[in-house]
């Protein structure tokens, strides 16, 4: 699916780098659309400000500029990363959760493909992951009970959520060879809401003859784990409710050799915004040495998402380039080179 590029005279992408290491990446993916020349017409880059580190200094982690501008300005952006505390900070809530719900960016699409030296197994799959609801909805509540403290979460799915996530992966399974779609739940436990979720994905096939090409299986996701470690090959588009489809996506980028490659695009009907799936490591932060690549295909799925195939593809080139000659990798792919270095032989081959 892509949006049309007809009428666009210049291309606006807001760049949002957070926290850690996004302010490594995302300048490096800037730096690979610039690179593109005319094949993208007048690119702007607007620099906005969000995340934890952002909320310690201004008592606010999305400023409602940063929102103001992505919706009156931009056309496009691109999000880094983000660190938000594992413990309840008052006032302070995930400002790229919150990005999603606001901008309506309802889905999380996240291939995963293999690196060819790095992969002892061909993976090629693309995790499509419902990105507004299910337990993100964020409605916690701590109360005293009869044997102390009780914690209670809302999930909330919706037939409507569902039903479009549902649409978008079987466009995107579509126009693959494999044509083929798992829909990820475990509605043997949770039969209500994830018995909705199967219930409005698989009802999307019924309703548009087109997806009767698309074959559909369903996996519990449980076994889904299982079975993306002993035999990843099988998988071709998945397609799961908002916190499944996090932590599937994170354990199938352990299979093509590091979460540093791995790229997305939150995307809704009218706006789209690339994001690395990899947090901030703020182990590595300040290092130079965090992976680019992710960022950078982050950036040219965006610009495919708009229609910019040709510039997308020239990146996505680019990149498996410099990671089949294998002389330029970034300490999580198991080499040395810094940030910098993988960027400028990217630009180079761009
Ligand atoms: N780019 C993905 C990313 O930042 N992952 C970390 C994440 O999603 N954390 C949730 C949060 O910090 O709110």
């Amino acid at each position: 699916r892509s949006m049309a590029t007809a009428a666009r005279k210049s291309l606006t992408i807001g760049l949002i780098p957070a926290d850690g290491i996004g302010k490594e990446v995302i300048p490096a993916a800037r730096t690979a659309i610039e690179a593109l020349g005319s094949d993208i017409p007048n690119p702007k880059f607007i620099d906005l400000i969000a995340g934890f580190e952002t909320f310690t200094r201004t008592g606010v982690a999305l400023p409602e500029e940063t929102v103001e501008v992505l919706k009156n300005d931009c056309d496009c952006a691109l999000f880094g990363s983000v660190s938000s505390p594992s413990r309840k900070v008052v006032g302070y809530s995930s400002p790229i959760v919150a990005l999603r719900k606001i901008l309506d960016l309802y889905a999380n699409i996240r291939p995963v493909v293999s690196v060819c030296i790095l992969s002892l197994v061909h993976v090629d799959m693309i995790v499509v992951r419902e990105n507004t609801e299910c337990l993100y909805v964020k409605q916690e509540q701590q109360t005293f009970g009869e044997h102390g403290k009780e914690a209670r979460a809302t999930r909330l799915i919706t037939e409507r959520a569902s039903t479009r996530i549902g649409k978008m992966a079987f466009e995107l399974a579509l126009a693959r060879p494999r044509k083929h779609l798992t829909v990820i739940h475990k509605s043997n436990v949770l039969s209500v809401t994830d018995g909705l979720f199967r219930e409005s994905v698989r009802a999307v096939q019924t309703k548009d003859s087109r997806f009767e090409a698309v074959t559909v299986a369903e996996q519990l996701v449980d076994s889904a784990v299982y079975r993306l470690f002993r035999e990843p090959q099988i998988y071709d588009v998945m397609v799961a409710p908002n916190l499944y489809g996090d932590i599937l996506s994170d354990a199938a980028a352990a299979l093509v050799g590091s979460l540093g490659v791995v790229p997305s695009v939150n995307a809704g009907d009218t706006f789209v915004m690339g994001e690395p799936v990899h947090g901030s490591a703020p182990d590595i932060f300040g290092q130079g040495i965090a992976n680019p690549v992710a960022s950078i295909r982050s950036a040219a799925l965006m610009l495919r998402h708009l229609g910019y195939t040709e510039a997308a593809h020239r990146i996505d080139n680019a990149v498996d380039s410099v990671l089949r000659e294998g002389q330029l990798l970034t300490p999580d792919l198991g080499g040395t080179a810094k940030t910098q270095e993988v960027t400028d032989a990217i630009v180079k081959r761009i």
